[in-house]
C-alpha cells in the first residue's frame, strides 16, 4: 500500500512505512473506536477537504438491462439467478437522452449508464459512445459501468469524452470468491488499471452486508485506499437483498456498521467522493443523516438504481432541506 504514506492527514499515517498486515490491523483499529470518536474523527477529515454541507448527485439508468453471463451473488441481473427482472435490449440513444434530460432537470451534476454485460464488444461501445456524446452535450458529467474493458475499449471511451468508468471491487479479495466466481479480483484490477492509464476519472467501490466480517470490510477499503491514486468516486453499497438472488435472506448488516464503513472511507481516502449508494431506501433519515455527517458526500438521485428502488426525488429534496445540504457538483 503506498498511498496512505502520501496521506497527510490520515490518522494512521504513521503506519505508512510498515507492512500491509499492520495497515490492515490499524484499519481494523478504526472500525473498533467507539462510534462517536470515529465519527468526530472522520468528520474532522471531511471538513478538511470538503464542503461538509455539499452533496454530489448521480443519477443512473440501465441502458441494458438483465441476462449477464456472470454469477454475482448480489446481482438480480445475473442470468444463473431466477429473479423478476425482464432482460431488454439496449436502449435508444433518444431514450437516453430523454432520461439524461429528467435527471437534469431534477438537479443531478452526473448520469451513469449500466449495462448488465460481463465485458461490451466493440460494436456495442459504438452505441454506448453516441449515447455518451448526447448526454454530454446536456452539460451533465458522464459516467458508464459496462464490465471489464480491454486497455484500447477504455481510450475509446476516454476520445469520446466519458469523464468516469465505474468498476468495483466489490468485496476484500479474500471473500470475492465467495460472492463470484465466473472472473477473479485480478481481472477487476486489470480494467480498473486500463481505465486510469487511459486518463479517465475512477469510480471504484463495493458493498456491505453481504456475510462478510467487519475485518473483510476493512479489508474493502484497504484495496480501495491502496489503488494509486486514490478513486475519485468511491461508491459504498449497501447490499439491496433481491428475490432469487443466492444472497437474499442473508442477516442484514446493522446501519451503525455500515455508517463505521463510511466513517472509515472517509478517513482512508480524504480526497474522494464517497457516494451513499444503494441500500438507501434501507436507511432511515436519521442513519442517513450520519452518513453524511461520517463524510458521505455523493449520492444516487433518481428513483430508481439500475432494477431496483431509490428514495424518490422529492424525499431527498425534502431530506437536504431539513439537514441544510445543497447539491454541488463534482
Ligand atoms: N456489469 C457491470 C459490472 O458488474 O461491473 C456493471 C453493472 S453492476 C450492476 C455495478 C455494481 O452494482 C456492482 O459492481 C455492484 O457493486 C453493484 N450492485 C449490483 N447489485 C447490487 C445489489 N443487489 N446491492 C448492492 N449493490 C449492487
Ligand atoms: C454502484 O456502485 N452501484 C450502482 C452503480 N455503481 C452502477 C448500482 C447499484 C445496483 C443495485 C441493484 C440494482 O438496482 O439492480
Ligand atoms: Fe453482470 Fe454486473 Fe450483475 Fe455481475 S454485477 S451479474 S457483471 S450485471
Amino acid at each position: 500500500m503506498t498511498q496512505l504514506v502520501d496521506n497527510p492527514v490520515s490518522s494512521i499515517g504513521h503506519v505508512a512505512s510498515q507492512n500491509k498486515i499492520q495497515e490492515r490491523l490499524a484499519i481494523e483499529a478504526l472500525f473498533e473506536l467507539p462510534f462517536n470518536d470515529l465519527l468526530f474523527q472522520a468528520h474532522t477529515v471531511h471538513r478538511q477537504h470538503f464542503d461538509a454541507n455539499g452533496v454530489q448527485l448521480s443519477t443512473l439508468l440501465s441502458i441494458k438491462t438483465g441476462g449477464c453471463p456472470e454469477d454475482c451473488g448480489y446481482c438480480p441481473q445475473s442470468i444463473r439467478h431466477p429473479t423478476q427482472v425482464a432482460n431488454s435490449a439496449i436502449l435508444s440513444v433518444e431514450a437516453v437522452r430523454e432520461a439524461a434530460q429528467r435527471a437534469k432537470n431534477a438537479g443531478a451534476s452526473r448520469f451513469c449508464m449500466g449495462a448488465a454485460w460481463r465485458s461490451p464488444k466493440d460494436k456495442d461501445l459504438d452505441q454506448v459512445i453516441d449515447m455518451i456524446i448526447e448526454v454530454q452535450r446536456l452539460g451533465l458529467e458522464t459516467c458508464a459501468t459496462l464490465g471489464m474493458l480491454k486497455p484500447h475499449q477504455a481510450e475509446k471511451l476516454k476520445a469520446a469524452g466519458l469523464d468516469y468508468y465505474n468498476h468495483n471491487i466489490d468485496s476484500a479479495p479474500e471473500f470475492y470468491e465467495e460472492i463470484i466466481k465466473t472472473r477473479d479480483y485480478q481481472d477487476r484490477i486489470d480494467t480498473l488499471q486500463a481505465v486510469r492509464h487511459a486518463g479517465l476519472h475512477v469510480c471504484c467501490g463495493g458493498i456491505v452486508g453481504m456475510g462478510e466480517t467487519r475485518a473483510m470490510r476493512a479489508g474493502l477499503l484497504h484495496e480501495l485506499a491502496s489503488l494509486t491514486p486514490q478513486p475519485e468516486s468511491v461508491p459504498i453499497n449497501l447490499l439491496v437483498q433481491v428475490e432469487g438472488t443466492p444472497l437474499h435472506g442473508i442477516e442484514e448488516l446493522d446501519p451503525f456498521e455500515f455508517i463505521r464503513t463510511i466513517a472509515v472511507a472517509r478517513i482512508l481516502m480524504p480526497h474522494s467522493r464517497v457516494r451513499l449508494s444503494a441500500g438507501r431506501e434501507q436507511l432511515s433519515d436519521a442513519h442517513q443523516a450520519l452518513c453524511f455527517f461520517a463524510g458521505a458526500n455523493s449520492i444516487f438521485y433518481g428513483e430508481k438504481l439500475l432494477t431496483t428502488g431509490n428514495p424518490d426525488v422529492l424525499r431527498d429534496q425534502e431530506l437536504f432541506a431539513r439537514l441544510g445540504l445543497h447539491a454541488e457538483n463534482a
